[in-house]
């Protein structure tokens, strides 16, 4: 058996969940059309009969100014430590290599660095070999992978590139396990997904999700979370006129989150609360799991 870890780093937005996802074949990390979706390392495992490869899914590195930007500039950073390999994904669509450059500078590790350009069913050839060409003028050694991971194109090839590099020599984690978060945190990704998709950006960025009640009643899942924004006027919006926005998106997190696990949800309650500067307090950090902002 070879098993190991694989970071996946990247800007904010560039694919890193669906790749984790794609890998599985099974929805662990949460996805969505807007940058910053990702706020921890989130693990996805993937077993099979000769390997078990751990790979960390990550925030998007970005340099903003909140406690809250810390926290996932440093679950980023830290996951590329310690590991076997680390995949750095772009966007072929959404190109800014003097970021990257800065970026994968700034990445200290041992472990060797795959590129992959991700979404080039987004771009011509042409445009293609032109930003491959940027990017061999850089780093003349260092392989780059061309991927459209939404439609499960790369990932072979990120699979045979990665293996050789494990080093381990038995699995870290059971066979049946696909992830190491528990379903408390998976529901309050789901939420935060489903609100990333409902709303404009600045309303899910600046709010966190807690599930205050997590219960089996009668062979059925019973939710309660609290919904943390940043200001009142975003309290407003979350919940909608009449609650529209608010039974929406509990609506819809209720479905994602029966399809995940298999089980009957037959009540998720939301509740909105607005804490203003919630994202720069060290107290509300820890209370909403962003604790870490090595301060
Ligand atoms: N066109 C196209 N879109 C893609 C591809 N891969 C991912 N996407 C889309 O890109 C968006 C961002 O994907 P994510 O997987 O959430 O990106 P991420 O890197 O995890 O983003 P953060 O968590 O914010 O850092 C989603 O809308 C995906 O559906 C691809 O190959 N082609
Ligand atoms: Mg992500």
């Amino acid at each position: 058996m070879r098993s190991g870890f694989v970071a996946i780093l990247g800007r904010p937005n560039v694919g890193k969940s669906t790749l984790v996802n794609a890998m599985l074949s099974k929805k662990v990390s949460i996805v969505s059309p807007k940058a910053q979706t990702t706020r921890d390392a989130v693990l996805g495992i993937l077993t099979e009969a000769d390997t078990q490869i751990v790979f960390l899914d990550t925030p998007g590195i970005y340099f903003g100014k909140e406690k809250l930007d810390s926290h996932m500039r440093r679950s980023a950073f830290s996951s590329s430590r310690e590991v076997d390999a680390i995949v750095y994904l772009l966007d072929a669509g959404d190109i800014d290599l003097a970021r990257d450059f800065k970026i994968i500078d700034s990445i200290h590790s041992e472990a060797p660095i795959f590129f992959v350009l991700n979404k080039i069913d987004l771009i011509d050839p042409e445009t293609g070999k032109k930003i491959l060409g940027q990017i061999r003028d850089k780093y003349p050694t260092r392989p780059i992978i061309e991927a459209s991971l939404k439609n499960n194109f790369g990932l072979k090839e990120i699979k045979a590139a990665v293996i050789p590099t494990l080093s381990g020599e038995a699995p870290f984690y059971p066979e049946d396990w696909l992830t190491d978060r528990n379903l408390d945190y998976q529901a309050k990704e789901i939420i935060r997904e489903k609100m990333l998709y409902f709303l404009d950006k600045e309303v899910p960025h600046s709010s966190a999700v807690k599930i205050t009640s997590f219960k089996v009643v009668k062979d059925a899942l019973s939710i309660e979370a609290l919904v943390v924004v940043d200001r009142e006027s975003h309290k407003a919006i979350v919940i909608g006129k009449g609650g529209a926005m608010i039974k929406k998106i509990s609506m819809a997190a209720r479905q994602e989150m029966e399809k995940r696990w298999h089980r009957r949800v037959s009540s998720l309650v939301l509740k909105v609360e607005a804490r203003p500067g919630w994202r720069s307090r060290v107290k509300d950090l820890v209370e909403l799991g962003y604790g870490d902002t090595g301060e």
